[in-house]
């Protein structure tokens, strides 16, 4: 489609669109609140060459790796499989971008709606180039048959494709995840930590040569770390971090690769709940103008936490117990039944409900908040299928109780795979978008800690004082509307006024 607008210029490269963005201001002056709505004028450019884009993925040999690198395969090669229930054909679905819409605008007919990936030049998950490393050696075939997640098939028809795919070494130091994942690791880069680093920033560019991709993302999507304690001296600063990576001192793999991405140029999504970005990390990616995001992918339980507490709270009900108890059996459960491990995970599920809780004064003081209770136990008979059983008790009118208690049964990695495409290609697009204001008429990018990916994660990483939304549709608002506003497009406002005269 095309803009028809005085605001809005489309060139060989760019679409250029003027826009308006309407805030509102309040402070306290002798006492009295004062209200008073404000406007920026700003020029958004979005580049519209789209690069053949690589993604690395770290565990690539997982779950979550083998399976998105096998559903886009499939995908690419138009496969369809047997199953007991019949036919199935491979799609994207759970895919924001690939699978939902937008609506665009009212027509003669009504409210005309697009695949949200249509608004702006966005890559296609079918031309993805994967590559990655994993501290187990199986191929990329055998390791997709160790996950058990897809049909047999299926799996048989990608075998060939995917037996060719061999992670490349990676970096391990097992004390950051689950004793019980050292069985595993025999495929790990020897030498000192700096050198480890300087070989994942080789094998970057090595897989940027020899696949002819234009730019390279590279997304953690391997085990659950353990936290690590922010050190003064140690990885407080970019030149600390640098320093203890020299020194072979306390670093975690997830930040070292962080650190080779950042090094390299390349955009770093972090899909576990570790604190991988120490407060170094994050500076090195602003010094050197890297995007970074994360935390933990937002893939089941959470999402609907965060739209069914937003809902009660929304709606005026007081909800003061929130019980979430998992059990499942592929790997990831198992390095999660390790109590550190466990520890990172619980904190990324538990703070989801925070800002929704803080938005309501009325219902909460300020030390009240909900008894929040995360379980997650080890079952390995269920596979990668997870389930997941939520209790939500909320206070509502005179004294009565409201309790609703939710089962969820689904394949994580069949969740997870959606959402990590979704998170390389909007930092992709992201990387082609700047944008100026009249008061500061340079154009810039986005800040580096990309928290426009909140959508896609439990524990949303964003700039040192920028609130954190965790609200599912307030996130997903906050994406479609600065699309919109590349397009310069007002955002959507659902007040419906033109339906509402006489
Ligand atoms: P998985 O255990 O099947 O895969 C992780 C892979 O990482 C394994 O193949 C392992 O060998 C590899 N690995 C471990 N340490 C490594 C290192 N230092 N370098 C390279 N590879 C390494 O787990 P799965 O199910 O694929 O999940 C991956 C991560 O995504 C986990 O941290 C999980 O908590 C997180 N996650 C998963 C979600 C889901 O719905 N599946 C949702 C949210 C987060
Ligand atoms: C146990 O909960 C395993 C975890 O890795 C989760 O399955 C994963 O983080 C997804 O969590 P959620 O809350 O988004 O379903």
């Amino acid at each position: 489609f095309l803009v028809e607008s005085p605001n809005v210029t489309y060139s060989k490269d760019f679409i250029e669109a003027k826009y308006t963005y309407s805030t509102v201001h309040v402070c306290k002056e002798n006492g009295v609140t004062k209200v008073r709505p404000c406007s920026t004028r700003f020029t958004f450019r979005t580049g519209r060459q789209v690069p053949r884009l690589g993604v690395m993925l770290v565990g690539w040999g997982g779950n979550n790796g083998t399976t998105v690198t096998a559903a886009v395969l499939a995908n690419k090669l138009g496969l369809s499989w047997m199953t007991k229930t019949g036919r199935k054909k491979a799609n994207y679905y759970g895919s924001l971008l690939q699978a939902s819409t937008v609506c665009l605008g009212s027509g003669p007919s009504g409210d005309v709606y697009v695949p949200f990936r249509d608004l702006l030049p966005m890559v296609h998950p079918n031309d993805i180039v994967f590559d990655g490393w994993d501290i187990s050696s199986l191929n990329l075939a055998e390791a997709m048959k160790r996950a058990e997640v897809l049909e047999w098939p299926l799996q048989e028809q990608l075998w060939p494709h995917m037996e060719k795919m061999k992670p490349r070494p990676s970096i391990y130091i097992p004390e950051f995840i689950a004793a019980n994942q050292e069985e595993r690791a025999d495929n790990v880069l020897r030498g000192s930590m700096a050198e480890q680093v300087e070989q994942i920033r080789r094998d970057i560019r090595d897989f940027k040569e020899s696949s002819g991709v234009d730019k390279v993302i590279v997304l953690w999507t391997a085990n659950t770390e353990r936290f690590c304690d922010i050190v003064p001296g140690l990885n407080d600063t970019a030149d600390n971090l640098l320093r203890a990576i020299e020194r072979g001192l306390e670093v975690s793999p997830s930040t070292l690769f962080a650190v080779a991405s950042i090094l390299e140029g390349c955009a770093y999504i972090n899909g576990s709940p570790q604190n991988t970005f120490v407060p170094g990390a994050v500076e090195l990616a602003a010094q050197r103008r890297v995007f970074i995001g994360g935390d933990d992918f937002k893939s089941g339980q959470t999402k609907l936490k965060s739209v069914l507490v937003d809902f009660l709270v929304g709606a005026g009900l007081k909800t003061k117990s929130i019980v979430s108890y998992n059990h499942l059996g592929n790997n990831d459960g198992k390095n999660l039944s390790a109590p550190q491990q466990f520890r990172s995970k619980e904190i990324s599920k538990s703070n989801v409900v925070d800002d929704t809780v803080q938005a309501n004064p009325v219902l909460y003081g300020p030390q009240d908040k909900p008894d929040h209770c995360v379980v997650i136990k080890y079952v390995p008979y269920v596979g990668d299928s997870k389930r997941a059983l939520d209790e939500y008790t909320s206070e509502i009118m005179m004294g009565g109780t409201n309790t609703i208690v939710i089962h969820n049964t689904c394949e994580d990695s069949l969740l997870a795979s959606p959402i990590i495409l979704d998170l390389a290609i909007l930092t992709e697009l992201c990387q082609r978008i700047t944008f100026c204001t009249e008061a500061d008429p340079e154009f810039q990018g986005f800040h580096s800690v990309l928290s426009i990916l909140s959508f896609l994660c439990k524990a949303p990483l964003v700039p040192e004082g920028t609130p954190v939304v965790n609200a599912l549709f307030r996130q997903r608002s906050c994406i479609e509307n600065i699309l919109r506003a590349c397009l310069g497009l007002p955002p959507q406002n659902h007040m419906l006024l033109e339906h509402k005269m006489q």
